[in-house]
């Protein structure tokens, strides 16, 4: 009787959630996801796992929601890598999730898409998100291919998708080369798009970071799309872009077209130089709603002293388009009086001892 009570008091909470390790509790990424219970959080150790994974509910199938948390233990993405390569599928792959499961400090590359009937074309070669929301967190998308959005595709998600502090790099589709968006309104916050590329298709030309399909309409703020070919946005929808750096677009609110000074693209360093125009260029608003720290896991919000403040800052937050937040420190103040050797605020008898008593070549 009173394991009964129990079973039933753990059924009907809903809310026992579980940390299942990957390799410690299940060999592979996937044999996790598929043990899940709802609310479950699986915690990867470093390492690359050559999988493509995979998660579906069904409304009205009788399959439960079991929404869930992926990251990896280290919430580095460097540090584990989901690689796809050989596998002919999306390096992740969600269906009918109404609520977002969530992803956090992971890398997605390798992946060529999900086959999409009708139509016959390969769809989100990092993440193919077919009615389903997610929300992706510090996560690197680079080495990805499909046929539309080479690293995600979003189709019908239903309002709460949103990446943020994510880098897509050297991903490519003939359309949308990072990322193709279809019918919904996901949330694109403090990311950096680069050396993304399409090519012409029977369907049209690029763009290279975003592809706005029919019904879409993406809300982009304080993110940097540059350097993608043949271009950057483009497309049907009606994008919501402000705060941001998008080359070549014209339009929205605040937004610049300018090089974005990154500290070493060639070496994915996406880090701002100091006279990057896109210091204090962001809208503190959304960073101060949960964000407020970078890629890096360092401060948002700060304020440069030395660089004026375009963007919307609230109270004392001056945040930064991209990924990164650049880390201003203030210059020692200069000495007001280098011949007080001792500082005792007097040049006396004392300092000339001091001079003189180390009269010479210097040491070291
Ligand atoms: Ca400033
Ligand atoms: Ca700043």
């Amino acid at each position: 009787m009173t394991r009964l009570f129990v079973m039933c008091a753990v059924v009907g909470t809903g809310a026992v959630a579980d940390i299942l390790n990957v390799p410690g509790d299940f060999e592979t990424i996937q044999a996790a996801i598929d043990a899940r219970s709802n609310g479950d959080e699986i915690v990867v150790a470093p390492g690359t796992y050559n999988e493509a994974l995979f998660a579906e509910t069904v409304p009205g199938s009788g399959i439960p929601r079991k929404v869930f948390t992926l990251r990896s233990s280290t919430r580095n993405p460097a540090d584990v890598i989901i690689d796809a390569s050989g596998l002919q599928a999306p390096a992740l792959h969600l269906i009918e999730f109404t609520d977002p499961c969530t992803f956090e400090g992971l890398t997605f590359k390798g992946g060529v898409g999900a086959l999409i009937t009708p139509g016959n074309y390969l769809a989100g070669g990092g993440a193919c998100c077919e009615s389903a929301d997610a929300i992706f967190t510090k996560c690197v998308f680079f080495g990805n291919a499909a046929d539309r959005g080479g690293a995600i595709f979003t189709y019908q998600s239903f309002g709460d998708f949103r990446v943020d502090h994510c880098i897509f790099r050297d991903n490519f589709a003939p359309l949308g080369g990072a990322w193709y968006s279809g019918f919904g309104s996901p949330d694109i916050v403090h990311s950096v798009f680069t050396r993304n590329s399409a090519a012409s298709s029977l369907q049209g030309n690029g763009p290279g970071a975003f592809y706005f399909g029919p019904s879409t309409s993406p809300k982009i703020r304080n993110c940097i799309a540059w350097g993608n070919l043949p271009s950057a946005v483009g497309g049907f929808g009606t994008p919501d872009i402000a705060y941001s750096l998008i080359e070549g677009y014209v339009g929205g609110v605040a937004n610049i077209d300018t090089d974005p000074m990154f500290v070493d693209s060639a070496a994915n360093n996406f880090a701002l130089m100091e006279n990057s125009p896109c210091i204090d260029a962001g809208d503190a608003l959304v960073s101060s709603e949960g964000l407020l720290l970078d890629f890096a896991g360092q401060n948002r919000g700060l304020d440069h002293p030395e660089v004026p403040n375009t963007g919307r800052s609230i109270f004392e937050l001056c945040t930064d388009l991209g990924a990164f937040e650049f880390q201003y420190e203030s210059a020692p103040p200069p000495n007001p009086c280098p011949s007080d050797v001792n500082g005792s605020g007097t040049v006396d008898y004392e300092d000339l001892v001091n001079v003189l008593a180390n009269w010479g070549p210097c040491a070291g």
